[in-house]
């Protein structure tokens, strides 16, 4: 199913002068306090966040999955699921592959659809979390950390040819997130499992494309209770900075202990120009991967307070990998992610609209209240109308979410796939 851009348009027309009456005054307003309207809003339209194949299905939890029904069911599906998102939004350009549950059966035809639908390949996704039914060494003690050599060199192994898959679909990037840890005190040597984590990474990073990144992801917990071995941005920074200038941190929102002050992480990152790759989403208690911006909206503008400020003044740090990392198991997970989107979006245009000169000269006085001014006051502007603007500009939708509605899309497509209908991954 593919969505075609004179649907939207038309239904854009009705909510038109609206929008087209709320975009003066902003523009105007911004205007009169001296922006640059026009920076601004190319700066939203160009901000495009991948989507990972895995989030288009009902997650659900261990303790059971309900499927939304008309999920896809293959690559070809994910992929015409995200095509919609960013046919609608157009902020999802890229699609993100997780090996072994999007193994193309023809590289090339997956290539030429993703193209037909606008969208590049974003980073892959290793999997050594879960044993595969033909895997002959088991991950259940540990994968890159392990004592066991021949799993560990089994893990090794994929995620070179996990880089070698992504090599024919165009992507630059391998993100590698390990489940490795323990639940037990005592159970592992933690100096031993960090020191073969790190050879592990180094063995992969030697096949690395010269043009390619490899992002290391935290997490301080789960699915093991007690240590996980890449616990902390400190952890994967020093990895990193073994494997080499290719190797880059990446941070998972959902992947801090409560209270974390992540907006700081991201400047000591981008300052040290380790900052590679961005996992949104939102949380209350840990790695809940709730709709970004749902829980904690204010910490979210202040993340993307940090990432404007570090993409303007440290040109040691490359452009960041942006995904939405979440699951879905209530909401339409379209629906879900196309509210991340706009939660996202919003927060960057916010960050954009931080004055800077007047907060360098509020801190320089240390006058504290007016530095919280400042930011407050970028927080508090209704950006809505420039959201709008940029997504229809690029003949994306005036709302997509109610353009989605109105189109009846999840009827379509469970006419088209079938109502029990269950997407892989977790
Ligand atoms: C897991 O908690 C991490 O957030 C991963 O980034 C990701 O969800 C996983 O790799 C999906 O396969
Ligand atoms: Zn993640
Ligand atoms: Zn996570």
């Amino acid at each position: 199913m593919i969505i075609n851009k004179e649907q939207i348009a038309s239904h854009n027309q009705i909510n038109f002068d609206n929008h087209d009456q709320s975009f003066d005054f902003l523009a105007n307003q911004l205007s009169k306090k001296g922006y640059d309207v026009e920076h601004i809003l190319k700066k939203v339209t160009d901000f495009q966040v991948a989507i990972p194949s895995w989030a288009l299905g009902a997650g659900g939890t261990r303790f059971g999955r309900f499927s939304y029904h008309g999920e896809p069911g293959t690559l070809e599906q994910k992929i015409e699921d995200v095509g919609m998102i960013h046919a609608l939004t157009q902020s999802a350009g890229a699609i993100s592959l997780h090996i072994p549950w999007d193994v193309p059966e023809d590289a090339e035809k997956v290539k030429k659809l993703t193209s037909v639908l606008d969208l590049k390949f974003d980073a892959m996704n290793s999997n050594t979390f879960q044993d595969q039914p033909d895997q002959e060494h088991s991950y259940k003690f540990g994968s890159l950390c392990s004592t066991d050599e021949n799993a560990r060199q089994q893990a090794i192994q994929h995620n070179i040819d996990v880089i070698r898959l992504g090599k024919k679909l165009g992507s630059k990037s391998l993100t590698v997130w390990l489940a490795d840890g323990s639940s037990f005190p005592g159970q592992n040597n933690f100096q031993t499992v960090l020191k073969n984590t790190q050879d592990s990474l180094q063995q992969i990073y030697k096949t690395l494309p010269e043009d390619w990144k490899l992002f290391i992801e935290y997490k301080p917990y789960e699915p093991y209770f007690y240590s996980t071995v890449i616990q902390d941005w400190g952890t994967s920074f020093m990895l990193a900075n073994e494997c080499g200038p290719n190797a880059y941190t990446l941070v998972d929102l959902g992947h801090h202990l409560p209270n974390t002050n992540i907006e700081q992480i991201v400047a000591t990152l981008m300052m040290k120009g380790k900052l590679g790759g961005f996992h949104f989403n939102d949380s209350k208690y840990g790695d809940d991967d709730l709709t970004v911006g749902s829980i904690k909206p204010y910490s979210l503008f202040l993340i993307f307070n940090e990432l404007v400020y570090g993409m303007e003044n440290n040109p040691q740090n490359p452009y960041p990998a942006w995904m939405i990392d979440a699951s879905h198991n209530l909401k339409d997970p379209l629906e879900d992610l196309m509210q991340s989107l706009e939660a996202i979006r919003s927060s960057y245009a916010k960050a954009l609209l931080v004055d800077q000169k007047s907060l360098r000269e509020a801190q320089r006085n240390h006058d504290v209240s007016q530095c919280q001014e400042i930011l407050q006051d970028a927080y508090h502007t209704d950006v809505r109308p420039l959201l709008e603007r940029a997504r229809i500009s690029n003949g994306g939708a005036l709302n997509p979410l109610d353009t989605y509605r109105y189109l009846d899309i999840r009827k379509q497509l469970i006419d088209e796939r079938g109502k029990h209908t269950m997407a892989t991954g977790l």
